[in-house]
């Protein structure tokens, strides 16, 4: 697939992939939904990547739906969000990697819900965030009423989420949004130096900590114990766990290869 609507580049194992329309404020389309989609699976076939890293172009992260879109007649909108955000949000968070994302500047509605979808979220100090659909009359959605709470907890979600308040980077990193915040002009940086220490884990233990965390929060405690169990026994049989024990016995750094 070509894209037009993002820009896709590796960086040893980290792929970075940028939300590429800064005119509009990198509002999300149904093409670069698309485009999203696309190269999100394209990272998780191929075994070079090993970490992925979110960013947007210009002064925005990501100003949700691109409203002007709509100019002409709203669609059907429960059945575009089912086409476009609805696919993309769990194809992200089910990536069997590492996934940063690297806020630029505004998070708005599902550009908000994207960055949420993300394992890291490091923010630079010009962020903001905002649950801008209740301003429109609409409700929190790509996954806004779900993980927003997680993150937060109900009471600041919901406050969130009814009110429409932008929240700036620092209030943002208080309440548990982002893990960590940094100078504008450091963020490139920063997140290409966490990217790549993340690229350098053992990948296949960090897909299986996300997915077994990500199932634990709907489950009891003796199923998540079995579900521990069942994927640990998995783990020992990789080439990384042999490396990580042999590398603990002989007193050396691991060499992680991913598999
Ligand atoms: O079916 C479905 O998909 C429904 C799903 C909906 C999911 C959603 O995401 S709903 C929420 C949609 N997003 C918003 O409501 C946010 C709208 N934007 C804003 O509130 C503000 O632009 C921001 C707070 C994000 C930033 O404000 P500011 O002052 O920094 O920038 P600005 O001047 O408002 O915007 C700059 C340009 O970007 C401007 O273009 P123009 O008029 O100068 O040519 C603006 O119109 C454009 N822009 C910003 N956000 C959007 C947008 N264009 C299209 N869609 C946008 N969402």
């Amino acid at each position: 697939m070509e894209y037009e609507q993002i820009k896709v580049s590796r960086e040893g194992g980290v792929e970075w992939v940028t939300l590429a329309r800064p005119e509009r404020l990198n509002a999300l389309t149904a093409r670069m939904a698309g485009e999203l989609l696309d190269a999100v699976g394209r990272a998780n076939r191929d075994p070079g990547v090993r970490c992925l890293v979110v960013t947007g172009e210009g002064r925005a992260f990501c100003a949700g739906q691109d409203l002007k879109e709509f100019s002409g007649g709203v669609p059907d909108v429960g059945e575009h969000l089912r086409a476009t955000y609805n696919r993309v949000i769990p194809a992200i968070l089910d990536l069997d990697m590492p996934v940063i994302c690297s806020i630029n500047g505004v998070a708005a509605g599902a550009g908000f819900s994207l960055a949420l979808a993300c394992d890291i979220r490091i923010a630079s100090d010009a962020a903001t965030f905002t649950q801008a659909f209740i301003k429109l009359g609409l409700v929190p959605d790509s996954g806004g009423t779900y993980l927003l709470p997680r993150v937060i907890g109900y009471p600041r979600a919901l406050r969130m989420s009814i009110t429409g308040d932008v929240l700036d980077a620092r209030t943002a990193s208080a309440i548990g949004a982002v893990n960590e915040v940094v100078p504008a002009a450091l963020l490139r940086g920063e997140t290409a130096e966490l990217a790549k220490r993340l690229a350098a884990l053992p990948t296949r233990a960090v897909g299986a900590t996300k997915n077994l965390m990500r199932r634990a929060m709907a489950m009891t405690l003796e199923d998540a114990l079995e579900a521990e169990a069942g994927t640990q026994r998995e783990m020992a049989g990789t080439d990384d766990f042999a490396e990580g024990l042999a590398a603990f016995l002989e007193k050396r750094d691991p060499a992680f290869r991913g598999r």
